[in-house]
Parts: structure tokens; sequence; C-alpha cells
């Protein structure tokens, strides 16, 4: 069922489920070409999460900072493309969320291993901010903190499970955000990780 965490964001608990597997599968092929790394902030952190990315535009970032780019620079190439079962699924979740007509143009790919954190952040380089973003959680649990407008106000933890789908919009898409350390609870079908896919419209 969808379960209301913030006025325009909902979790809809299991919902990729039936598709876990295919998209696993598209995530395996994904990284065979572009390969999941560890990026580098501004400030000169490496980040704990390694990333990929699939569809016409990737986040990336580097000394110079966060952007949008359509060109992997690990590889020289484009990004893979977005499979259509990625933009079905991000488009249904969108609707189902009251977002109708959500297409995305770039899939972030993000992998977690025990000890991976996100520290609290705003996703504020997508041109569009009247778009959501769905995300879509496979393997090992994590717990997502949901924060305000303000980097110090208090944060809300929210469970997410394999196969829960999250769609962030509206009066919440500026909230910060982010993902506790993951605790080492391996899941049947990933093991030790966590996969997150986030779908932007960013360009
Ligand atoms: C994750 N990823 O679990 C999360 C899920 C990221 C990121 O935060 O930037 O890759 S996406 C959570 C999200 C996205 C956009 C807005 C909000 C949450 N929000 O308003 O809370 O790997
Ligand atoms: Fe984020």
């Amino acid at each position: 069922g969808a379960e209301s965490i913030g006025p325009q964001s909902v979790v809809l608990r299991g919902h990729a489920l039936p598709q876990a597997v295919q998209l696993l599968e598209a995530v395996e092929g994904i990284a065979a070409r572009a390969p999941l790394r560890h990026l580098v902030t501004p400030g000169g952190f490496t980040m704990s999460v390694a990333m990929t990315n699939c569809g016409a535009l990737g986040w990336t970032s580097d000394r110079s900072g966060y952007r949008y780019s359509a060109i992997d620079l690990v590889s020289g190439q484009p990004w893979p493309a977005m499979p259509a079962l990625f933009v079905r699924l991000a488009g249904e979740a969108a609707a189902a969320a009251g977002f109708e007509g959500f297409v995305p143009d770039a899939c972030l790919i993000n992998q977690y291993l025990p000890g991976t954190r996100l520290s609290l952040h705003q996703d504020r380089d997508e041109r569009d901010l009247g778009a959501p973003i769905v995300s879509v959680s496979l393997g090992m649990p994590a717990t997502f903190l949901f924060g305000g407008l303000a980097r110090a106000d208090s944060t809300a933890r929210v469970p997410l499970q394999h196969g829960d789908v999250v769609v962030w919009g509206g009066v919440d898409r500026l909230r910060h955000h982010g993902v506790l350390p993951l605790k080492d609870q391996p899941h049947p079908l990933l093991g030790g990780r966590r996969i997150n896919l986030t779908f932007r419209k960013a360009g």
C-alpha cells in the first residue's frame, strides 16, 4: 500500500518486487559497460557509495563540482541507455503518487556495502525541480533519513526494504536526506549489497 512520509512523498512498499530479478540483471549489464566508481566531492572527499548511471544524462562529481553529463568520463562513452523497464516502473510509480507524465532522462545507480553511508544533502542539480524523484531499493535494508528544507532541521527515520519504491516531489523535493551506515544483513538475492536506483528528470 501507499504510505505517506511527507505532504508529497510516498513509500510504495514492495512495489518493485515482481521486477526485482529483471532490474538486477539490467543493473549488471549497465555496470559492465559503465563501472561503479567512487566519486570525489568538490570538497575532496571520496564518497563511500559507489555510483554509475544510465540514460541520456548521468550525475557525476569531481573537484570542480557536481553536474549532469551525457558522457561517462570513465568509459569515454555515453551512459548506457535506460532500459524500457526502468522508464515504465518510474513513470507508473510517479503516477501512483499523483505525478502524471513523469519521464526520467537520468537514472543514478547507487551501490551500498556494509558501512556505506550517504550524508545529509539536497538534490538540486536537476533543471526542473517541479519533476519528482523516484527511488527503488534493492537488496539489504537501509535506514533513510528524511530532514527538512534547512540542513539543521530534525530528521525522521524511514526503514527501506528490498522492493520498496519511494516518490518525492512538490514541497518535499528539496528536503535534506541521507542514508545511515548500512548494517551487514545479507540479502538472499544480492548478498551483502544494497542497490538504489534514482530516477530523475535532469535536463
Ligand atoms: C538512496 N539516494 O537511497 C537515496 C535515495 C541520491 C540519494 O539520495 O541523491 O542518490 S533518493 C532520495 C531522495 C531524492 C530526492 C529528494 C529526496 C530524497 N527528498 O526530498 O527527500 O541511495
Ligand atoms: Fe539524494
